[in-house]
C-alpha cells in the first residue's frame, strides 16, 4: 500500500531523530580519571568503589535480569503505578499549563518507560539523554517507527555532573522523566543539588518533573530485593571486580569476595558491600590494597525515602507543587513536582 507523504501524525520531522555526543570526546582523559577515582577508593580507610562502574556491558545485562526478579519489586511495582495513574499525570501535566511538553528522558536506555507515556503525554519533543549515545541510537530509531511524527534528539551525556543541554532541545515546556528510583542512588545531599539542577533557569530549565521513588519499608523485604536467592544480585555486584580489573587492571578474584546487602535504618539506606571471605591483597599498577578477613568494600548505596521526606526535597530545590501517586502497599511512588 502506498501512503501520502503528508498524513498528518505519519510524518517524520526533517532529521529525527537526531543524535548529539557530549560525552564521545576526551575519553583517555577520563580512562585515567577513571583509574585514578578507583584507586583513590581502593586505597581510602574504608575502600569503596562507585556504583557507576556496575554498568559494564554484562553489569547492565545483569541489572536488567534484576529488574525481573520476584524479589526486586520496584520495576514492577512502578510500572503498575504508571498504568493506574497514566491519566491522572496527563491532567497534572496539563493543570501545570504545559501543553505539548519536551519530554526529557534522564538514564533512558532503551527508551521502553517512556514509550508507555508517550501516547498520553504527547510531546512536541522527546529528548532521551543516556551516557552512551551509541545506545540510544538504536533506541531512537525504534522508537521512531513506532511514534513517526515525534521529534526525537537523544543526547549523550553524564547528566550526573551537569544539566545544561544542547540548543536543539527545545527551551519551553520542558518535563524531565527519571524514574526507577535511581534518585536512590544519590546521598540526599546529591539528589537535592542533583534536583536543583533540573530546576534551575541556567541548567535544566524545568517546568516540571516526573520521579520514581522507592519508599521505606519492611526491612526484609527491603534486604531480599538486594540479596536475591537467585544471586543475580550477588554477581552484579561482583562483575564490579571484574570491571575494575578491567579498568585498573588490578587483580581481585571474585571467588574470594561475598556480596552484603544490609538495610541502614538510621540513614534509610540499602547499603551493598564486598566482603573478602579471606585475608588478601589486591595489586594494579602503582598500588596494591591488604584486605583482612572480613573487610568490606561500599559498593552502593540505595536510599529510601517516606512520602514526606520526599516531598520536602522536592519543595527545597524550589519545586512549588508537589504531589504523588502509591502502588496499593505503599512500597513505591511516582511524584509530579512543578515549578
Ligand atoms: C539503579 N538503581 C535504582 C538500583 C537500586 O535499586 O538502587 C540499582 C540496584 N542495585 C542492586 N539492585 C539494584
Amino acid at each position: 500500500m502506498n501512503l501520502p507523504l503528508n498524513i498528518p501524525g505519519l510524518t517524520r520531522p526533517a532529521a529525527s531523530p537526531r543524535l548529539i555526543n557530549l560525552y564521545g570526546d576526551a575519553l583517555p582523559s577520563r580512562q585515567a580519571s577513571a583509574s585514578a577515582e578507583l584507586a583513590r577508593g581502593l586505597s581510602a580507610a574504608t575502600a569503596s568503589i562507585a556504583p557507576k562502574y556496575f554498568y559494564n556491558a554484562l553489569g547492565s545485562k545483569l541489572f536488567e535480569a534484576i529488574t525481573g526478579l520476584q524479589e526486586y519489586y520496584p520495576t514492577r511495582t512502578e510500572a503498575g503505578i504508571f498504568s493506574a495513574h497514566l491519566a491522572d499525570m496527563a491532567q497534572a501535566v496539563a493543570d501545570a499549563g504545559i501543553r505539548q511538553p519536551c519530554l526529557i528522558d534522564l538514564g533512558a536506555g532503551n527508551c521502553a518507560k517512556s514509550a508507555l507515556l508517550i501516547p498520553t503525554l504527547t510531546p512536541r519533543q522527546y529528548v532521551p539523554v543516556d551516557i552512551s549515545v551509541e545506545f540510544l541510537r538504536q533506541a531512537a530509531e525504534q522508537l521512531q517507527t513506532a511514534f513517526p511524527a515525534l521529534d526525537i534528539v537523544g543526547v549523550g551525556m553524564d547528566f550526573s555532573a551537569h544539566l545544561a543541554l544542547p540548543t536543539q532541545v527545545q527551551a519551553d515546556d520542558r518535563v524531565f522523566f527519571y524514574p526507577g528510583s535511581s534518585i536512590g542512588n544519590f546521598t540526599p545531599a546529591q539528589a537535592l543539588a542533583f534536583l536543583q539542577r533540573i530546576a534551575r533557569a541556567d541548567q535544566g530549565q524545568a517546568r516540571g518533573l516526573l520521579l520514581g521513588v522507592d519508599l521505606v519499608k519492611d526491612k526484609a523485604a527491603l534486604e531480599a530485593a538486594y540479596d536475591d536467592t537467585l544471586g543475580v544480585t550477588a554477581a552484579f555486584n561482583k562483575n564490579l571486580l571484574l570491571h575494575v580489573n578491567e579498568l585498573l587492571q588490578a587483580d581481585f578474584d571474585v571467588r574470594q569476595w561475598q556480596h552484603v546487602a544490609l538495610f541502614d535504618e538510621a540513614q534509610s539506606r540499602i547499603e551493598m558491600h564486598l566482603q573478602a571471605l579471606s585475608e588478601v591483597t589486591v595489586r594494579w599498577p602503582g598500588g596494591q590494597r591488604a584486605f583482612t578477613r572480613g573487610e568490606r568494600i561500599h559498593t552502593e548505596n540505595s536510599y529510601k525515602y517516606t512520602l514526606e521526606s520526599m516531598t520536602a526535597l522536592l519543595r527545597q530545590a524550589g519545586f512549588r507543587h508537589v504531589e504523588h501517586w502509591c502502588d496499593p502497599k505503599h512500597w513505591f511512588a511516582v511524584f509530579w513536582a512543578a515549578i
